[in-house]
């Protein structure tokens, strides 16, 4: 347990910055077992705060002092006081310059925020208070500064030196080292400062804006890695022009670096002008990388490149603010991917994380607002909430105005806050300024967490031709919040039937103007409300929730004949889709309470109908129906019950997974056979759908008892030229009963790839992911596997965290050494990087939805973790609020 117990931090606490950091002039000397960090800061007191007289408190954190001065006069130990946390000087001028020599440790830091070693490279990661572990600063986003920065370093080991802005000289010492200086005309906060010294090969390309700027574009990796980087490039141009295009926004600058980094603790990090990635977020080619993989570094590349914008040139006050800039960029980068391949899948893809991870969050003892109230560690707070739920209020915010009224608000915003330290409510009063649209109400989306309930019923009037839904709108408690007051709820709607979408009229209003026929956005605004709907001329079958207009859950009690009924016919494709995964929900219930009872465990046929409907179904996009034949999964079934029976759940969506193959196994051949070709392999939205579909198709045809399509499988395996069918069979193969098929490919595949650590990870994932039993014995064997590290976040998140986030029924083993493991590796992280710690704690957190005797094993072993000394503040609050009752 810790000594003193970490402080909680309250947005309602928030002050001003006592003093300003005009100018930042920054020095570094990078040798092999230090660097030595001198800073020339321009600080003036800030006339807005109330402590007139406050002494200069600097952030910082493991930096050994070696020497401080004011206006050139050196300070003695009797001038200022250095704790763990702060360097304090009492007494200091309203306007002076600070300069401060400190000695950090790169290669010893693996918590991997400040300055650190990746491999050979010297690179830093400050979001979001990562500088401090840099220099003395005051390290908070409302303080911005002009950063000019020289770089000094052994000039054949670390040819390349970058920082943000323009290089504006450079030279060579005659001691084997050389320097580079970079200014960045930019105020900005200290959280996006970056530095690279390495040895790089650069792949680069122009871009010249819609208004003439001509911009040089480059992509640093390993000499290895160049042949890896064309999609990262393609997808940079892609995101510069839709920026343009879409929001007006330009870039600024004549530079855009990107860096790819092997050690990364999450996927990529906005610096201005300096933006570094994680190599699995950047590097792509199709002999290694998956459709996924290239969509990932897509939809990450363009993300980055949105925060000059949305974050960079407006940035957040302070981190409470964190979805200001975070929820607004996925928004971007959502409709940015969705203008690339299919608005439809990318939703739907959206959704299911949302559903999946973001209500379970919602729903759990880290639950959170979007802006939160406080927190004890902001690194806990990167979290699905801020980013995706946060993106979902502003897409709700794009609905309820309108495209052109949200692009005026958005110019509003950019062009009001621009170079400012905004919140959240700035954005919004923006939007209601340029639309003049009230968003009171809907502002409580920002304050309370949780998700809420929309309770909806219909009932049809034949004689009266009248259709009546009556909306009731709860949200259960929250850890801190017991009661809520009703959101905004935008429900876009129709009513549809056999003939198409049923024109809308609502009785006693007439104000649908601008929205197609048959479609229109309900205001859900009370706890109940009622709408009646005119001249509809036969039963009607309501679809709801169209898009997934707002972040809810929906309960409206279908017959599974409705649900049939939209599969079929609705016109909206995410309901479409979500009518198929409520229909295959209700199965798989049935099939836990089969299984439960010990009973036949029968697929209803008519989910089977359904699936050979849109097998033939040749309208159909072929993603779609691979999304829809793919059942809800374990993850998205255990977030809807009450009490997870995580042996019950897997064993009845084997089940059915088992018996629609036998069913529809000739549908699959089919399918499976004519989407195989051999084009070249392109990231393209038609090839990925067809490959998504074929692999869908194989994943069924190898759960054939017969095993008839293990040929095929093994062909697909050893012949295919693309990762994303190789990836495919490989984890087909381990998952089948063929044990020799398994250990054969396990190892072929390891010589194969044994030189591409991103496609070792994909194997480490492949392995920890089989749901055979025995797994956890084969998950402890990897992590003595030569190409594993603990200390790469990749591969820790690769093996531990897919094993104890995705493999439910090997963690949630009844002994509870699926607990235990994790909670060995939480103590070994606790020490190495505790960011990665904390957030690969996730699963233990939850063990409130489980069984009883589950309950009690996750309990002993959070208590376990909360008992070890030196635990980080980062873990301390991810236990202590999961313990907490
Ligand atoms: N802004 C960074 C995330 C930083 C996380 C710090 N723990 C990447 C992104 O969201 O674009
Ligand atoms: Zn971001």
């Amino acid at each position: 347990m810790r000594d003193s117990l970490p402080k909680t931090i309250f947005l309602k606490d928030y002050q001003v910055p006592e003093f300003f950091i005009d100018t930042t002039d920054l020095h570094f000397t990078l040798n092999e077992d230090s660097a030595v960090v001198r800073a020339r800061l321009a600080i003036r007191r800030n006339s807005a705060s109330s402590s007139v007289a406050a002494e200069l408190h600097l952030m910082g954190q493991e930096l050994k002092l070696q020497s401080i001065a004011i206006d050139g006069q050196p300070l003695s130990k009797a001038d200022f006081e250095v704790t763990s946390e702060f360097l304090i000087i009492p007494n200091v001028p309203d306007e002076f310059i600070l300069e401060s020599v400190v000695e950090i440790l790169p290669h010893k830091n693996t918590s991997l925020e400040g300055l650190y070693k990746s491999s050979n490279l010297f690179c830093t990661q400050c979001e979001a208070e990562g500088f401090r572990k840099i220099t003395y600063f005051l390290d908070r986003p409302d303080v911005m500064s002009v950063y000019t920065t020289t770089i000094v370093a052994d000039r054949s080991k670390y040819p390349v030196l970058l920082s943000n802005g323009n290089n504006t000289e450079k030279g060579v010492n005659g001691d084997g080292t050389h320097w580079a200086r970079w200014e960045d005309p930019f105020r900005k906060p200290c959280y996006l400062f970056a530095l690279v010294a390495g040895d790089l090969e650069c792949v680069e390309k122009g871009y010249t804006t819609l208004s003439g700027k001509n911009v040089d574009l480059k992509i640093f990796v390993e000499a290895k890695d160049t042949d890896k980087c064309d999609h990262a490039m393609s997808s940079l141009i892609n995101a510069m022009r839709w920026d343009e295009e879409v929001y007006g926004r330009e870039y600024d600058l004549n530079i855009f670096n990107i860096v790819a980094v092997d050690d990364f603790n999450m996927g990529a990090m906005e610096n201005k002008s300096l933006n570094i990635f994680n190599t699995s977020c950047v590097l792509a080619k199709p002999e290694t990388t998956t459709d996924a993989g290239f969509q990932r570094v897509e939809g990450i590349v363009a993300h980055e490149y949105f925060h000059n914008w949305s974050g960079n040139r407006v940035t957040c006050r302070d981190w409470f603010q964190l979805s200001l800039k975070e929820g607004f960029t996925v928004f971007r980068d959502a409709e940015f991917s969705s203008d690339m391949g299919s608005r439809t899948v990318k939703r739907i893809e959206d959704v299911t994380l949302l559903r999946t991870v973001q209500f379970s969050e919602d729903a759990g003892p880290m639950a959170h607002p979007i802006r939160p109230d406080s927190f004890i560690e902001i690194s806990n707070f990167y979290t699905v909430t801020i980013y995706e739920k946060g993106a979902e209020i502003v897409r709700m915010i794009a609905h309820l105005l309108g495209e052109a009224d949200f692009r005026k608000g958005s110019d509003l915003y950019f062009d009001r806050h621009d170079g400012q330290a905004v919140t959240c409510e700035d954005f919004v009063k923006a939007m209601e300024d340029a639309s003049g649209k009230n968003l009171i109400q809907f502002r409580r989306w920002y304050s309370q967490a949780g998700t809420p309930l929309l309770t909806v019923s219909g009932s049809y009037d034949r004689d009266g031709r009248t259709y009546t839904l009556n909306v009731e709108q709860s949200c259960g408690p929250t850890p801190g919040q017991k009661e809520k007051e009703p959101f905004h709820i935008p429900l876009l709607m129709s009513l549809v039937s056999a003939s198409g979408e049923i024109p809308l009229n609502i009785l006693g209003s007439d104000d649908e103007a601008g929205r197609p026929r048959g479609e229109m956005v309900l205001d859900i605004t009370e706890s109940k409300q009622q709408f009646i709907f005119t001249d509809i001329p036969e039963e009607p079958v309501p679809s709801l929730l169209r898009g997934f207009s707002a972040p809810v859950k929906l309960s409206f009690d279908y017959s599974r004949d409705q649900l049939m009924f939209l599969i079929t016919h609705d016109t909206d494709g995410f309901c479409k889709w979500d009518a198929a995964q409520q229909l295959g929900v209700r199965v798989l219930n049935d099939m836990v309470s089969f299984y439960q009872n010990d009973e036949e465990m029968l697929v209803d046929q008519r989910l089977l109908d359904a699936y050979r409907a849109i097998l033939n179904d040749n309208d159909l996009d072929p993603a779609m129906v691979a999304l829809i034949l793919a059942l809800p999964s374990e993850a998205y079934i255990s977030e809807l019950s009450d009490e997870v029976d995580v042996l019950a759940i897997n064993a009845a969506r084997k089940s059915a997974r088992k018996i629609i193959a036998n069913e529809l196994q000739e549908d699959f051949w089919r399918i499976y056979k004519g989407h195989s070709n051999n084009l070249p392999y392109q990231p393209t939205c038609d090839q990925i759908a067809r490959r998504s579909l074929k692999n869908c198709a194989l994943d069924y045809l190898m759960l054939l008892e017969d095993g008839s399509a293990l040929e095929s499988c093994l062909a697909q395996f050893s012949t295919s030229s693309n990762m994303t069918d190789v990836l495919q069979a490989f984890i087909a193969i381990i998952n089948s009963p063929h044990k020799d098929k398994k250990q054969t490919a396990i190892g072929d595949f390891y010589d194969r790839w044994e030189n591409e650590p991103l496609v070792i990870n994909q194997w480490f994932m492949a392995q920890a992911l089989c749901s055979a039993t025995g797994t956890l014995d084969d998950v402890k064997k990897l992590m003595n596997h030569a190409a594993f590290d603990i200390t790469n976040p990749n591969k820790a998140r690769a093996l531990i965290g897919a094993f104890t986030s995705q493999n439910s029924v090997n963690f949630h083993q009844p002994d509870g050494s699926g607990y235990r493991f994790l909670a060995d590796q939480i103590i070994v992280l606790n020490e190495i990087n505790p960011q990665i710690a904390s957030r690969l704690l996730g699963p233990l957190t939850k063990w409130r939805k489980y069984l009883p005797s589950s309950q009690q094993l996750m309990k002993v072993e959070l208590n376990r973790i909360l008992a070890i000394s030196d635990l980080s503040k980062d873990v301390y609050e991810v236990v202590t609020k999961s313990l907490a009752v």
